[in-house]
Parts: structure tokens; C-alpha cells; sequence
């Protein structure tokens, strides 16, 4: 492939069969440098608010139609930065770092003109599989997200499936003291461009957000050659409580804009900057914080130096390796410090049953509300 540096290419080679050849885990297969992200996926769940004013402005809705419209309009203009900010900061998708159990990662978005705060928490808590739980909220504007994310992934026609696992809840505080629920499940993805070393993300299938008003959300996603021929392609139907006749239509491209097909209006438009998370200087960050915990990994990384890269992580990793091996001896396990773990989530069975979700059960972890957001005075 042309993205490939020439010193490289056998080792894409060599990976890319590892990947036809396996499912499952992809996430602890080894890598040729080129491909690597300093980032670790404990960070990601910070792209559902890197547009924090369409976020709390969900907490302004009138009536329950159009609150979930803004849910909709604010899960669309999430979209780019969860499957193309990466193109577009380091050239190509890249394999991210694998979170470490009981890594964390902190951080905020400010309040500006009456928006309130919106604080994260993430907490990686499984490490085989690779799990991640997160919590967003808003307090000010009674708005909280609840959710985990792991993934299933197999190999096909030369691209990578991968099926997520996990879903998130979006609660929102009403006026009238009553709170309003939204499950919101997850599309899947392809990861295509495998062959020429530049790796992207195409949406596929359908993804739902319902409301415990009964409105419902459905969400189809097409890439190239499909609907329209462009990728990045969807197609999103409104639809009232009871009802599957679609009360609004909305089309257009999760990547740039969108419109409300009855009426030509604008619906979303991500081609304006987002608002990347806040977060203390690495030197504040406690051992376990991501940015902390991988320092060395990522300026290796970064710095093209894969020696000091490789080794710093191999320190991680045997540390790690130790740390199983004596809860193991101590017939101790490790203690999440965040969430609780439950086997199946009530809120998603209730609503999952409304839009016949499949599977009709999923697991959760639960927030324990532990953490004092920042910003931290000095
Ligand atoms: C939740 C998101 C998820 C995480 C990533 C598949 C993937 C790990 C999971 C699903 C976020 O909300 C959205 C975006 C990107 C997803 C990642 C893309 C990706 O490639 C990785 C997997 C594990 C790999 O690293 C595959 C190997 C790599 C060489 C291909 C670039």
C-alpha cells in the first residue's frame, strides 16, 4: 500500500493476516509503528460532547417532540469526531492505546453564556474484553449520559466489522420534576482502506434512540454507492409515540450538514469548530489518569521513537501482568473505583422492548457519583 512507509510493509502484511485470520480481541495485536495513535480509548468517550452547547441546549426543549429532535440533532453532530477525527488529525484511523483496567480519564467542558458545566468521567473497566463506561453530565442543566462501549469484530471481504457493544442512556431532568429517558444504541462499523494502509470508518445498519415519551429515532447509515452515492450517507426518521409512520425525515451527511427533508431546513452542520475536553496538565493527573499513565508511550509515539514507545508500554504491560498475578495469590479481584457492575440494565428493557431491540437485555454499569468534577482551584 502507498501509505505504508517501504520499512514497514511486511509487518502490515504480516498484521493485516493476523487480523483475516483471528476474531475477537484485535485491540492486543501487535501493530506495525506507522499505525499507532498516542491516544487511548479511555478518551473517546469525550466525543459525545465536544459540542457541549447542543448538548445542554437539549435541556430547553418545549414539548417532548422537539426534545427528541435535539437529542437526535446533538447524536448526529457527535458522529464526525467519533469516525473521522482521527483521519483528520493523524492521516488515517489508527490502532488507539488499549486501556489498562482500572485506567481513568477526567475532564470538562466550561460553562460559557449559561451553557453550565459538563464534567466526564471515564473508567476502563474490563480489560479482556476491553470495556469502557463513562459518565457525562451537565448538572446545571439537569442533563446526565450514562454508557459503555466495547466492541465484536471480524473480518470481511478485506475490511474489519465491528459490531459495538453497549448502549448509553441519556437522562434529562423536566421542569415538573419528572425525568425523561433516551436509550441510545450504537451503529456498526467498517473499517475499510485496510489494503492501502489507510485505514476509515464507514457507518452501516441502523441505529435508535428512544424516548420514554415513546418518540423514537431511527437511524440508517449508508456509504458510498448507496442513497445518495457519498458516504458518510444517513437517513433519520422521527416517529410518534405508538407510531411508525414518520412525523419528520431528516437526510444528509453526519460528516458536514444535513437538512429536515419536508421543509429544506438546516438540521445539522459539524463543518464549524468543535470544542475539545479540558483537563488538568499531565503533571497534576494521578497514576492511573490515561494522559499520565501512557506519557512515555505516547511521546514515543509521537516523537517517532517506537524503542522508548515499546518499551515504556511493555513496562505498563508486565506491571499490569504482576498486579493479576498477586490479586490472583491474594484471592483479591480489582475494585472499580467508579461504577457497579449490574447484569442487566431495566431502563434498556424497558425501552429496547419498545423498538424490539436485539438482543432484548443488556448489561450496564451504573455511575456511583463518586468524583468532584474540576475545574480544581489550585
Ligand atoms: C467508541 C469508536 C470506537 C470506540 C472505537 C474499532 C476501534 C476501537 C473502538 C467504536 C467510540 O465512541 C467510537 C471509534 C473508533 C473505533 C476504533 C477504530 C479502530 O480501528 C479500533 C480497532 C480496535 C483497531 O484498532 C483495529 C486495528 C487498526 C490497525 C485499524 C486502524
Amino acid at each position: 500500500g502507498e501509505a505504508v512507509p517501504s520499512a514497514q510493509k511486511s509487518s502490515w502484511a504480516t498484521f493485516l493476516k493476523s487480523i483475516a485470520s483471528f476474531s475477537g480481541d484485535l485491540s492486543s495485536l501487535t501493530a506495525p509503528p506507522f499505525i499507532l495513535s498516542p491516544i487511548s480509548l479511555t478518551e473517546f468517550p469525550a466525543y459525545w460532547c465536544e459540542r457541549p452547547e447542543l448538548f445542554s441546549a437539549i435541556a430547553d426543549a418545549q414539548s417532548n417532540e422537539e426534545r427528541s429532535i435535539l437529542v437526535l440533532k446533538w447524536f448526529i453532530s457527535t458522529l464526525k469526531g467519533q469516525y473521522t477525527s482521527r483521519n483528520e488529525k493523524l492521516g488515517s484511523e489508527k490502532k488507539p492505546l488499549n486501556p489498562v483496567l482500572g485506567e481513568l480519564f477526567y475532564g470538562y467542558w466550561p460553562d460559557v453564556n449559561g451553557r453550565g458545566q459538563t464534567n466526564l468521567v471515564v473508567e476502563q473497566v474490563s480489560h479482556h474484553p476491553p470495556i469502557t463506561a463513562y459518565y457525562i453530565e451537565n448538572p446545571q442543566k439537569g442533563i446526565s449520559l450514562q454508557g459503555h462501549s466495547a466492541q465484536k469484530t471480524s473480518f470481511s471481504g478485506g475490511s474489519i466489522i465491528v459490531k459495538q457493544i453497549g448502549h448509553a442512556i441519556l437522562t434529562v431532568n423536566l421542569p415538573n420534576g419528572e425525568k425523561e429517558e433516551f436509550l441510545i444504541t450504537l451503529p456498526r462499523l467498517r473499517i475499510d482502506g485496510l489494503w492501502y494502509g489507510s485505514p476509515y470508518i464507514e457507518l452501516s445498519e441502523t441505529s435508535y434512540i428512544q424516548s420514554s415519551t415513546g418518540w423514537l429515532s431511527t437511524i440508517e447509515y449508508k456509504g458510498k454507492g448507496y442513497f445518495s452515492g457519498k458516504s458518510h450517507t444517513f437517513k433519520a426518521t422521527l416517529s410518534r409515540p405508538g407510531s411508525t409512520q414518520a412525523s419528520q425525515t431528516y437526510e444528509g451527511l453526519w460528516h458536514e450538514t444535513s437538512k429536515n427533508v419536508r421543509t429544506g431546513e438546516l438540521f445539522t452542520d459539524v463543518t464549524t469548530p468543535k470544542e475539545e475536553v479540558t483537563t488538568v496538565p499531565v503533571e497534576e493527573m494521578d497514576e492511573w489518569e490515561s494522559r499520565r499513565l501512557w506519557r512515555w508511550v505516547a511521546k514515543g509515539i509521537r516523537d517517532g521513537d517506537f524503542e522508548t514507545a515499546s518499551r515504556e508500554k511493555s513496562k505498563i504491560e508486565n506491571e499490569q501482568r504482576q498486579r493479576r498475578r498477586d490479586e490472583q495469590a491474594a484471592g483479591t479481584s480489582w475494585a472499580l473505583k467508579h461504577f457497579d457492575h449490574i447484569d442487566s440494565d431495566p431502563i434498556f428493557e424497558h425501552l429496547g422492548r419498545l423498538f424490539k431491540a436485539n438482543p432484548p437485555t443488556e448489561d450496564t454499569y451504573v455511575y456511583r457519583h463518586n468524583r468532584n468534577p474540576g475545574p480544581e482551584k489550585a
